[in-house]
Formats: C-alpha cells, structure tokens, sequence
C-alpha cells in the first residue's frame, strides 16, 4: 500500500481523457488499494485515477464516515439520470476552493466492480454528486470550469498563493 501524489490544478495532465480499462487483474486491484488509501488519508469521499495520474476509466469513492460505503467504478456509464442539485464542491486537486455546481440529483451508474463483474447502482444526493465530479475528472474536466470566469481567477489566484505558502 502506498499514498500516490495528487495532480493539482492547474496541472494540464488533469485535462488528459482517461482509456477504458482492458483488464482488471492484480495490478489494477493493487492501484485500487493505494486510491483508497489516499483518498481516506486526504481525507475525500472519491477520487478518480487521473487525479493520480493514471490515466485510466478508475473512479474510488466512498460517501460514508465509517467506510461503509466503499464503491469502485472501473469503465463507468451514466445510464439514467434526473432532477438538478446545487452543492458546494471542493476537489482534492483544487485544495481551499468550494464553489457550488447544479448536476443531476440522481443518477444510474453501469461499471464494473473490482473483479471485474459489472453491477448497477442508483445514487442519490452527494453521492450522485461525487460520481458526477469523478466521472468529468476521466474527462479531463474539473469543477471550476463551472465557474464564472471571475470565479475561476480568484480561485486560480487562491492556488497560487497556496502554493506559495507550501514552498515557503
Ligand atoms: O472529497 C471530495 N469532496 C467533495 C465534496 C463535494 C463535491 C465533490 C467532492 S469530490 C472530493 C474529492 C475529489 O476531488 N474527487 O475528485
Ligand atoms: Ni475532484
């Protein structure tokens, strides 16, 4: 197990398009395993492998406090989706920045799980939320593209700074 380096913003590897997964076998579960991990350490309720700089259709979550959750989505699908919420958003590669986002209030997912078995699920609310957020994150896309342009430069202004501050 190891904590993998998460990519930030605005970091253009973030932009790359995700390849499906061709195999799911020990090695891909040995990189689910090192998601979790991080994603619990950071903490965050999901994290998609391009943030990790793996460009594969991999998406971790879990929505939980007690890792009761715990999903994997490897080659996801959104089948159906309905109704609009607005949340207040952050991004483990867009550290200090929370913006709200208008998306889909609930959702079909089609993937498969980690042997390889596909499955469905409906999630709702900030669960719908997080595969929404993780799903554009295999598309190259990340929340503040949202924004307003105004928005989107106080935010790249803030992550600048902060990463100021972190090289001291
Ligand atoms: O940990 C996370 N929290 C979160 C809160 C509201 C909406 C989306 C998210 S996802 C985020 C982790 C992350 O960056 N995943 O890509
Ligand atoms: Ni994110």
């Amino acid at each position: 197990m190891a904590l993998l380096p998460i990519l930030r913003f605005p970091d253009p590897r973030l932009r790359t398009v995700a390849k499906p997964v061709e195999r799911v076998d020990d090695e891909l579960r040995a990189l689910i395993d090192d998601m979790f991990e991080t994603m619990y350490h950071e903490p965050g309720i999901g994290l998609a492998a391009t943030q990790v700089d793996r460009h594969l259709r991999l998406i971790v979550m879990d929505v939980s406090d007690d890792k009761s959750r715990q999903k994997v989505l490897i080659n996801p699908e959104i089948v159906a989706s309905s109704g609009t919420q607005v949340c207040k958003e952050g991004c483990l590669s867009v550290p200090t920045v929370f913006a709200e986002v208008k998306r889909a209030e609930r959702v079909t997912v089609r993937a498969l799980d980690r042997d390889g078995a596909p499955y469905e699920f409906t999630a709702e609310g900030l669960e719908a939320v997080c595969v929404q957020h993780e799903m554009d994150h295999l598309d190259g896309k990340v929340f503040v593209d949202y924004l307003t342009p105004l928005k989107r430069e106080m935010a790249m202004k803030k992550l600048a700074k902060l990463a100021k501050v972190e090289q001291g």
